[in-house]
């Protein structure tokens, strides 16, 4: 393993004076680093990882200096457009920096979402014309590879990409920890939800659909009335749209993290206008990305509500306790509504995962909304 501060400062030294991004587990302790140590106009936590892209070129534009962007591999999808249309060689070619996070390396087991996204990693670097190089765990490998990135920059102008595997970065704890006073747990607010809605509820990525999987095994309610959006991070409430587009009688609960809604948040423009009566929409917000390492987002800065409100939500509440929770839910929601619940950050220690497959959860979901009349 090597130590995520000698890597932060032989990029530093190097020449990297900004670091935008979405935090990822195997960076967590990289990302915490960053966090603890770039200064504050040098480091901004991204909406999204096309967004950290912008901003990285933004800096350079600014500053002629360059930028690192660093993502879980999952976020190349929404690099893309701004790497090749923006930074590439043949654009505006700008140089930046990428540090990637390798789920689904192949042979090292991982969750469904990351297996297909994990084996074209490499190759869909090669097909935009990024050169890479897989991070190795020894300090001499490192400065190497950091030289070779540097000299690879100065002759192309263009990006390039450190592909980083489990298990590279020794642990390091986040030291700027800002606490929000909240009083529920997400677990215990999900179980509120889970136990009083009808109808689907599409969950977001992360631990939220984790809990709600394992809440469910726990009230032994069955799975087949939830559908656990495992990967596409900030898409679940455009799922949820659609199926309450689509079957006007059936209640759909949509489940979404604060670092999820604020990935995409014109979904919220899109579901306000549409103005389903069967949707409700729920952002669990603990203030973090806690499902990768708790890096704080921005949602504790911004009033989620008066957002819902402006985009034409019908009901619009927020819940801070469970008290607050239990009423606004068991309130009769006539028309689309939104509820804020603020949560802690944390999960429990021994949280598991979805023990069926994303094509069984799908077939049971179809299949119950089949079955309705
Ligand atoms: C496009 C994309 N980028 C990054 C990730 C990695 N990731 C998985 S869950 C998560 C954090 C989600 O935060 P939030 O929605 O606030 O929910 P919480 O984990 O706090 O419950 C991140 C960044 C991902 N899965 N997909």
């Amino acid at each position: 393993m090597i130590d995520a501060g000698l890597f932060y400062n032989k990029l530093v030294e190097s020449g990297v004076g900004f670091f935008s991004g979405v935090p990822d587990s195997l960076l967590k302790d990289f990302c915490a680093y960053v966090t603890d140590h770039a200064g504050k106009r040098d480091h901004i936590i991204a909406v999204n990882e096309g967004a950290a892209t912008a901003l990285a070129c933004g800096y350079h534009l600014a500053t002629g200096r360059i930028p690192l962007v660093y993502m879980q591999n999952s976020g190349l999808g929404n690099a893309v457009n701004p790497l090749l249309s923006l930074a590439d060689n043949d654009v505006y070619r700008i140089p930046l920096v990428f540090v990637i996070g390798w789920r689904g390396e192949p042979g090292v087991h991982d969750e469904p979402q990351h297996v297909k996204q994990g084996k074209v990693t490499c190759s869909l670097l090669e097909s935009m014309g990024i050169p890479y190089t897989v991070l190795e765990k020894s300090e001499d490998a490192v400065s190497r590879q950091i030289e070779t990135c540097f000299k690879t920059i100065a002759e192309t102008g263009s990006p390039y990409a450190f592909v980083i595997q489990k298990d590279t970065f020794a642990p390091y704890t986040l030291q700027n920890k800002e606490e929000r006073d909240a009083t529920m747990t997400r677990e215990e607010a999900i179980e509120e939800i889970a136990a009083c809605r009808d109808g689907v509820i599409v969950s977001t990525t992360g631990m939220i659909s984790r809990e709600l999987y394992e809440l469910r095994d726990k009230a032994g309610s069955g799975h087949e009335r939830d559908f656990l959006t495992v990967g596409s991070m900030g898409h679940a409430s455009s799922i949820a749209l659609s199926v309450a587009l689509q079957k006007p009688n059936l209640q759909v609960c949509c489940l979404d993290g604060d670092g999820a809604a604020l990935m995409h948040m014109g979904a919220l423009a899109a579901i306000g206008v549409q103005n389903p009566r069967n949707f409700c929409h729920i952002v669990l917000n603990n203030g973090a990305h806690d499902s990768v390492g708790g890096q704080p987002t921005i949602a504790p800065f911004i009033d989620l509500p008066a957002i819902a409100r402006a985009c034409g939500y019908t009901h619009v509440y927020q819940a801070k306790t469970k008290e607050e929770l239990k009423k606004t839910l068991a309130e009769k929601h006539e028309g689309l509504t939104f509820i804020e619940v603020i949560v802690k950050k944390g999960a429990r220690k021994d949280l598991g995962r979805p023990k069926s497959t994303p094509i069984e959860n799908k077939t049971a979901l179809m299949n119950y909304i089949k079955g309705l009349k």
